[in-house]
Formats: structure tokens, C-alpha cells, sequence
């Protein structure tokens, strides 16, 4: 269990953490000098049979909230530090508007300097607090009443966090695993050492990991977790790992990066949030207004976009687009906070819902119904509300990477959806089962209506997608087409896509050239005439010829080989039968002289027919051989 410390400057946080843990977290010269802190410290209590709790102890003065902040990223209890001769004073209150807008539930409250007043001022303040505690998350915080100098209710505070750390029941450590670093820095011997919160996943000894925003791949060397050598760290535990990796400089690694393993998508500049402003505020929020963001332990000054109308009134919370300075990294689900353009106080708050918004459009209607489905804490709800509402198809590639899923964490989810996925070169693209059926549905409707207005028009796979009026991927085609033809309902030939009840047509004047052609052509199948003896056999002229073949080729009925050669479809799978029987015996390979001897035709015809084999994809040539890529039925349709 990782504890923050939190309340106004000079109210006793230091010294409360080191009557708990013996330990003075103030380590910087300076804040000896001056008597305050300025950076975050850290202390540990060891917990009997249990894990030591790590505190993380963080300045309460005004100028250094963007401290303080780096400092809450990522903690599980909130120790709130109220002194009760001062009371609530202005970062008592900005550090609880803070630990609200984060979400932070869980927490205790010490009243310190109690050896400074009567009883009758710390139940004063008691009330005072409980009022301002009453609508935030950490409402009903258990209250201790102490004194770090008299050591008066320090034991009663330290038995509640034991008790606390105890029954604390440990982050699920799904996902990739990501830590906000706090500190960098080097040791001599050990090398570079980075800190900080670990929010996700598990990560251990020896694994490669990357350094986000420096774009850096290391080695976790060694891992302490909650101050102790430990062989893995995980969510939940301030860690120090001691990276490897060449190019590895300190300079590059500052507060505010990560240190990930996994498929973690890189830094982005631009997200999608829901953001709720603070009930004080004096203004709404208005669209484009300048803003310190913070997320994890990282600042960056950036925009806010406003989705929905042109600003956000006090109290309220709205979709906005946060539009940043520069990248960093972030996730879904990440809460942020947004502090003023002078950074003199904190705004509102909230947590990220898309980390790829699109390129335009960010407010449109369809884009908000997106966030709506995208909002959802739970992701397979999340997938399958987005699934339903995306029938071209949903991302699932980026789902995963934004929800921080592992391949087999994502693989199981979108089984669990039953998705249809197809891989496409932006991602995986995935259809839930009512729009995939849905796009069969279309595809077969449109093939229908083509057929019955041009009877003699054949379309290869793609052109599906376009007669269907569909905009997507070729590979959605090629997968739909696959799943039509096994279910019988389409037909896959050399020439292209049909109706498994269509027979093609010719037209009239074509039909009767056919009758005359077909003999002809078939006679030898495995030897079809020349185009120029089939136009001399027709007595035609080459160039008619040619131009009524050409028709019937887009019928499926011959299959062009070479400028010269028009082929019966079946002669070619008789061919491919030869090539597989060949290749079967021969080490996968096939020769123009192996299907000369084999098919009984001449080297120049077997030439052409490999030549074609190669064009189509279903061999490969390599040298003067052919290797045969996938079965000839796959190549070449069944017939
Ligand atoms: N009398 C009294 N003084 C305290 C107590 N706790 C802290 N102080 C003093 O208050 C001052 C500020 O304490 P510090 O822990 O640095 O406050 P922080 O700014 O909240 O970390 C120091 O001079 C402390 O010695 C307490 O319980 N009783
Ligand atoms: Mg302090």
C-alpha cells in the first residue's frame, strides 16, 4: 500500500511521517535551510506479515502543488493532515478538491498540533472538516486527533494504517505494466536507478521494458519494491529498477515519463477526456482556454477543446479534447488534473476516455456516441457497446492498446464478444456478429441486383466491397468472400465473384459465337487453341475475336493465360492438379519440363501456364522452378 500525505504548508506532514516511520522525508539541502518542503519524500513502515506500506510525503505550500501532484499519480490511501490551531486553510482545500477529482477513496485524517489547543478547537475542527469531506470520495475518513511532538494518538494513527495495510487487498496486476517516474538518477557501480508508482501490470527481473517519452529500450537490471530487493514489482508498489540498455543517459529520463514492458502505445499529444470543473471556480470553463495539465507524474501546458457546447460551468463536467504542448505518455482511464494557465490553482479534473481521437470531426455526434460507448470502466461492456455501434468496423488493435490489454488479455475479451476479426495493415478491425451478417447480408443483396442488371458483369473480391457501397478494407472483402463461399451462398472463379445461383450470360449475337467457340476450345482442354488459331478455325477477325473472349472471359467461362492464349477454366485445374501432384513428389517444386511430360503439351504452352500459375499467387517462381504456394482449389476456385 503506497500512502500520500496531503494538507497545507507547515501543517505537520514531515513531521507526522517521521513520528511514524523514523525517518525526516525533507532531504533536500534547501528544504533543511528553509525549513520546508519543496520535492516529494519517501518513507516505509514495515507491516507485520504483511507488505511494508511506502509513504510518500509531498509539499503542502502553493507553489509547489505541481509537486504534490506528481506525488498523489497512482497511490491507494490518502493520509490528510489538518493542524488544528490553523484549521482548513486555502491547500487544505485545493489538496482534497485534488484527491476528490482523482478518485481517491481511501484515506485517514490526522489532526495535528493538538498540543498547541484546548479540546473544545479540535472538535471545532473536526466539524469544520467533516463538512468539507462530506461530498468528496474520501468522506468518513477515520479522524485521529495527535501530536508529533508529545507523541499523543501516534499509536492510535499507526494501528488504523497497519490495520488499513493489512486488509489491503493488492491492484489486480493485469495489463502491461507501466510506472510514472518520480526521480532518475544514477548510483556509481549500479548505474541509472528510476522511481515512482507503478499503476499497471507486473514487471520482473531481467524483462525488456521501454522508457516512453525519452523513447529509450532497457533492461530491468534489478527491482526494489516498497524499499526491499524483491524479483518482480508490480501495480500498487513504489519501485526503483536499476535499467540497462545502451544510450542510456540520465539527462534523457525526467519526472513525468514511463518506464513500460508490452505493447504500451507511444506518447500522444492529443485526448478525449471527461473533465469536471470545481464547484469554486468563478468562471465556466470556455472552449480553448490555456491549461497546466497534470497526468501521472507529468506536467504539460496545453488547450482544452470543449465537445460539448463552449464551456463548462462550475460543478458541471463535460467531454472535452485536451490539446497539448507536447506528447506524453497516456491511457485510458489515466486521471488528470488542469491548474490554471499562471499555475496558481487547480480547475477541475478528470479521466482520460480516448487516447486516438480522430484527425477532424472531434465534436461530431458520432464521435460523442463513440466516447459514450468508450466511457465505460468495464471493458468488455466497453467492446461490446463500441462493437455494436461501429458497423464499419472498430479498431481492435487501438482498443486494446488504449485500454492497456495484454495480446492475451485482448484475445480473450474479443472471443468473449464473439468479434469477427480481420487484420488489416492500421490493425485488427472487428465486427460484432449482427454487423458482420449484416455486411454478408449487403454484400449478397447488391450482388443480387447486379446480376439482374447486367447479367454478364463478374466482379473480383473488391469490387464487392464497392457494388455494396462499402468503405472498407480489402481485406474485409477477402474475409467476407471466404466466409460466403464456404457457406455456399457465392462462387470464387479465376475471372471473379458470382452468385452460387447465377449462371452469366452473354448476350445473344455472344452466345451464338460461343456455341461455335466452346467445341473448339475444349476439344483439347489442356491445349487450347492460340487466339489466332481460333480466329482463323472462326474465320473472324483476330482483333473481334479477341474483344468477344475478352467478354467471355469476364463471364468466367475462358481465363486469359498470355496475350495469345485464352483457357477454359477447367483446363487450368487440370493444371494446377498436374503442378500439385508434381510438386507433391518433387520437394514442393515444378518445372516447364515436369508439366510438359506430365500434361503432354509443348514447353512454350507450359511455360505460359506456370507464368500465369505465379501471376495468381498460387506458385512462386524461384529460378526456372516453381514452388506451389497453397492448394490449386484455393487458387483457382472448384468449378
Ligand atoms: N507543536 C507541534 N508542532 C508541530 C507538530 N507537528 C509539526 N509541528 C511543527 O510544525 C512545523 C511544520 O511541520 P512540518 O512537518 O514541516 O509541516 P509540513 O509543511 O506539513 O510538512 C515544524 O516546525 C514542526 O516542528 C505538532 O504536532 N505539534
Ligand atoms: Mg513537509
Amino acid at each position: 500500500m503506497i500512502i500520500a500525505t496531503a494538507g497545507h504548508v507547515d501543517h505537520g506532514k514531515t513531521l507526522l511521517v517521521k513520528a511514524l516511520t523514523g525517518v525526516d522525508t525533507d532531504r533536500l539541502p534547501e528544504e533543511k535551510n528553509r525549513g520546508m518542503t519543496i520535492d516529494l519524500g519517501f518513507a516505509y513502515l514495515p507491516v507485520e506479515s504483511s507488505e511494508t506500506i511506502g509513504f510518500v510525503d509531498v509539499p503542502g505550500h502553493e507553489r509547489f502543488v505541481h509537486n504534490m501532484l506528481a506525488g498523489v499519480a497512482g497511490i491507494d490511501f490518502a493520509l490528510f493532515i489538518v493542524a488544528v490551531d490553523d484549521g482548513p486553510m486555502p491547500q487544505t482545500r485545493e489538496h482534497l478538491a485534488i484527491l476528490d477529482l482523482l478518485g481517491i477513496r481511501h484515506g485517514a485524517v490526522a489532526l495535528t498540533k493538538t498540543d498547541r489547543v484546548a479540546a473544545s478547537r479540535v472538535q471545532e475542527v473536526r466539524n469544520e472538516l467533516a463538512a468539507l469531506f462530506s461530498r468528496t470520495t474520501l468522506a468518513g475518513s477515520a479522524v485521529f486527533p495527535v501530536s508529533a511532538v508529545t507523541g499523543d494518538g501516534i499509536d492510535d494513527l499507526k494501528a488504523h494504517l497497519l490495520n488499513a495495510a493489512r486488509s489491503w487487498r493488492p491492484k489486480a496486476t493485469a495489463g502491461n505494466f507501466r510506472l510514472a517516474i518520480d526521480r532518475c538518477f544514477s548510483i556509481p557501480g549500479a548505474g541509472l536507478i528510476v522511481t515512482g508508482t507503478a499503476v499497471a501490470g507486473s514487471v520482473s527481473a531481467g524483462e525488456r521494458m521501454r522508457v516512453l517519452q525519452a523513447g529509450l529500450e532497457v533492461r530491468a537490471r534489478t527491482i526494489h519494491a516498497q524499499n526491499a530487493r524483491s524479483e518482480t514489482g508490480r501495480a500498487g508498489q513504489r519501485c526503483a529498477i536499476n535499467l540497462a540498455g545502451s544510450g542510456l543517459k540520465q539527462e534523457l529520463i525526467e519526472r513525468g515519463d514511463w518506464v513500460v514492458t508490452g505493447d504500451v502505445p507511444a506518447p500522444v499529444q492529443k485526448f478525449d477526456a471527461r473533465l469536471r470543473i470545481l464547484e469554486g471556480e468563478m468562471r465556466p470553463l470556455a472552449n480553448w482556454t490555456p491549461v497546466h495539465v497534470h497526468l501521472g507524474a507529468a506536467e504539460v501546458t496545453g488547450r482544452v477543446a470543449t465537445l460539448q457546447g463552449a464551456s463548462i460551468a462550475p460543478g458541471a463536467s463535460g467531454l472535452v479534447q485536451l490539446v497539448l504542448d507536447r506528447p506524453i505518455g497516456a491511457l485510458c482511464g489515466d486521471g488528470l488534473i488542469l491548474r490554471d494557465q499562471s499555475a496558481q490553482r487547480t480547475i477541475g479534473g478528470g479521466r482520460i476516455i480516448d487516447i486516438f481521437p480522430p484527425v477532424r470531426g472531434r465534436a461530431k455526434p458520432e464521435r460523442l456516441a463513440y466516447l459514450a460507448a468508450m466511457e465505460n470502466d468495464d471493458a468488455p461492456t466497453a467492446l461490446s457497446c463500441l462493437l455494436d455501434t461501429a458497423p464499419s468496423g472498430l479498431n481492435l488493435t487501438r482498443f486494446a492498446q488504449s485500454r492497456n490489454l495484454t495480446a492475451r488479455e485482448s484475445a480473450q475479451m474479443f472471443t468473449g464478444a464473439s468479434a469477427k476479426s480481420v487484420a488489416t495493415p492500421s490493425g485488427a478491425l472487428g465486427f460484432s456478429p449482427a454487423n458482420w451478417n449484416r455486411l454478408k447480408a449487403a454484400i449478397l443483396e447488391s450482388l443480387a441486383l447486379l446480376h439482374g442488371r447486367a447479367p454478364s458483369v463478374i466482379l473480383n473480391q473488391e469490387g464487392l466491397l464497392l457494388e455494396a457501397g462499402l468503405r472498407l478494407p480489402k481485406e474485409v472483402a477477402f474475409a467476407l468472400a471466404a466466409e460466403l463461399t464456404k457457406e455456399g451462398a457465392i462462387a470464387r472463379e479465376p475471372s471473379g465473384v458470382r452468385l452460387r445461383t447465377h449462371v452469366a450470360q452473354l448476350t445473344l449475337a455472344d452466345a451464338v459465337l460461343w456455341k461455335k467457340a466452346e467445341p473448339l476450345l475444349i476439344e483439347n482442354i489442356l491445349r487450347p487453341p492460340s487466339l489466332h488459331e481460333l480466329a482463323s478455325a472462326l474465320r473472324m477477325d483476330p482483333k473481334n475475336t479477341e474483344s468477344f473472349l475478352v467478354r467471355a472471359s469476364r463471364l468466367g467461362l475462358v481465363v486469359r493465360v498470355a496475350e495469345n492464349r485464352f483457357f477454359p477454366p477447367a483446363g487450368l485445374r487440370r493444371h494446377a492438379t498436374f503442378a500439385e501432384e508434381i510438386a507433391a513428389t518433387k520437394g514442393g517444386l515444378v518445372t516447364a519440363a515436369t508439366l510438359r511430360d506430365r500434361a503432354g503439351i509443348g514447353r512454350g504452352l507450359a511455360i505460359e501456364v506456370l507464368e500465369y500459375f505465379d501471376r495468381i499467387k498460387f506458385t512462386r517462381r524461384i529460378g526456372d522452378e516453381h514452388q506451389v504456394l497453397r492448394p490449386a482449389r484455393a487458387a483457382l476456385g472448384d468449378g
